[in-house]
C-alpha cells in the first residue's frame, strides 16, 4: 500500500510540474507566433534558463508580462503586448518591441 501510495505521489507531482513547465512553453510559443524575430527562450523571461518549480525567479520582463496578462484566472496566460511593446523593461534604453526585432533579450541589458 505504502509503494502505491508512493508512486500516486510521484505521478501527481510529475502532472503539476509539468504543466507549470507547459504553461511556460505556451507563452513561450506564443510569443515566438507573434514576434518570430525575438526567438523566445526561458531566458527571455526567467533569470534561470531551465528555471524549475520553485525556482523560477522571472527577469525584469517576466515581470513586466505579469502586469498585463489579460485575464488572471484563465488557465492559459495570454498578455497585452500592445501595452509591453513600448516599455523598455531592462532599462538598457532600447523598447521590448525593438528588441524582439532585434532578437536581442528585454529582460537582461
Ligand atoms: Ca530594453
Amino acid at each position: 500500500m505504502k509503494k502505491t501510495t508512493a508512486v500516486l505521489l510521484v505521478a501527481v507531482l510529475a502532472i503539476v510540474l509539468g504543466s507549470a513547465a507547459v504553461a511556460t512553453m505556451d507563452m513561450q510559443k506564443d510569443m515566438n507566433a507573434k514576434y518570430p524575430t525575438a526567438k523566445a527562450k526561458c531566458a527571455s523571461c526567467h533569470v534561470k534558463a531551465m528555471a524549475k518549480k520553485g525556482d523560477a525567479e522571472v527577469n525584469a520582463f517576466g515581470k513586466d508580462m505579469m502586469k498585463f496578462v489579460i485575464d488572471p484566472k484563465a488557465e492559459k496566460k495570454t498578455f497585452d503586448w500592445a501595452k509591453l511593446e513600448p516599455l523598455d523593461s531592462d532599462g538598457d534604453g532600447k523598447s521590448n518591441l525593438d528588441e524582439f526585432k532585434a532578437g536581442t533579450n528585454p529582460g537582461v541589458k
